[in-house]
């Protein structure tokens, strides 16, 4: 697994840093957003470190199909068993803030606002 010393979420797989964890294999992480927009808010992500969907290739296949598998029954078992929504956030104009790829779960017992 590469790792990046100054990435945020690479210091949370590392245990440097405190998350609230839904989920951890050998690839996957999934915690608690530190700063929730729904009821139900975590993050899905690659152990190994990838800025964005800009940067992912075919050995990233696999990681990244597993991280959407596995995003309903973490949904249901937090909480969320009537609906949720997935984003990426990409890039500048992607507003994306961590530039480690992290799939947002968004859900929770009260109506969700759009985007
Ligand atoms: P994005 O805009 O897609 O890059 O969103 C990054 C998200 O990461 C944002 O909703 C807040 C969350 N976040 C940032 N730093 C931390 C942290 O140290 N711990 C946790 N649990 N979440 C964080």
């Amino acid at each position: 697994m590469s790792t990046k010393h100054d990435c945020i979420f690479c210091r949370i797989v590392r245990g440097e840093i405190p998350a609230r964890k839904v989920h951890e294999d050998e690839d996957i992480l999934a915690f608690h957003d530190i700063n929730p927009h729904a009821p139900v808010h975590f993050l899905l992500i690659p152990k190994v470190h990838v800025d964005n969907l800009y940067d992912t290739g075919p050995e990233h296949e696999r990681v990244l199909g597993r991280m959407l598998g596995m995003a309903g029954e973490l949904a249901r078992r937090e909480g969320a068993g009537d609906g949720f929504r997935v984003v990426i956030n990409n890039g500048r104009v992607g507003r994306q803030e961590v530039y480690h790829l992290h799939v947002h779960v968004l859900g929770g017992p009260e109506p969700l606002g759009r985007a």
